[in-house]
């Protein structure tokens, strides 16, 4: 078995080259085509300033709209969007145990596909709208872009420049989750077309937009104080 060339391009920031196979890619591609005709079709997002993204997108799990998560797309048909499918949350697993060397309890809710043409772009900005700093993982499909990866504080320098190829696979965690990010140019025909996209260019994430429920265990501290107190107040308690 080859090892893959992992990066490490800043603290839990790391991109792993070739990671889907091309049978993976085929497939994705695929998938990406029957949730690009809906139940909400892509679409160029339109911002509330009246600017029109240049990439297309559709959504599954939660739709975005800039600046927030809904289950329907009032901005495109009104529509519920599609589930996230289980295989989809598995893959975003298998991801980010691979990135990061061990296993971890990770529940995707949504996911963004985002379509670039060879002209379309996408600016220097911040990923913020998600209420959970769980990472993001980000699959390329297609032709390869210039991945401009950033940090927290500026939109501007220091960043590093990173090609994207098809197959990789990016995940975003920890420090690196807040980073400004963008994909200042896409490089028409250097795809391949047995992926089945002949030009242009997908990219995926897996993102967590809202904390994951937790119950806590009925024998923790916490519940036996809360129970304790709640006993104590009440008139109808146990008969003793
Ligand atoms: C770093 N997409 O959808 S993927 C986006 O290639 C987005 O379509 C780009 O930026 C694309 O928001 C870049 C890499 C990526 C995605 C999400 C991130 C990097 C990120 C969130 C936080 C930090
Ligand atoms: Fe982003």
């Amino acid at each position: 078995m080859i090892p893959l060339p992992m990066r490490e391009i800043a603290p839990g920031a790391v991109h792993v080259p070739g990671w889907l196979t091309l049978d993976e890619q085929r497939r994705l591609v695929r998938e990406c085509r029957e949730w690009a005709r809906g139940p909400v079709p892509i679409r160029h997002t339109v911002l509330p300033g009246g600017g029109v993204m240049s990439v297309r997108t559709v959504c599954l799990g939660w739709h975005w709209q800039p600046y927030r998560y809904t289950r329907v797309a009032h901005d495109v048909n009104g529509r519920q969007v599609a589930e996230l499918p289980g295989w989809l949350a598995d893959l975003g697993r298998r991801a980010l145990a691979d990135a990061y060397g061990h296993s971890v309890a990770y529940e995707p809710d949504t996911a963004l596909i985002n379509f670039y043409d060879g002209q379309a772009r996408m600016g220097m900005h911040q990923d913020k709208d998600e209420r959970s700093d769980a990472p993001v993982v980000s699959l390329s499909i297609g032709d390869s872009c210039l991945f401009r990866f950033g940090n927290p504080q500026t939109r501007g320098r220091p960043y590093t420049d990173v090609r994207l190829a098809s197959g990789d696979l990016f995940v975003f965690g920890g420090p690196s989750r807040f980073a400004y990010h963008g994909v200042p140019k896409v490089y028409p025909g250097t795809g391949d077309p047995a992926t089945g996209l002949a030009s242009g260019r997908l990219n995926l994430t897996l993102r967590v937009t809202r904390p994951a429920v937790t119950y806590p265990n009925s024998s923790s501290d916490s519940v036996r104080r809360s129970v304790r107190s709640t006993l104590a107040g009440s008139s109808s308690g146990p008969s003793t």
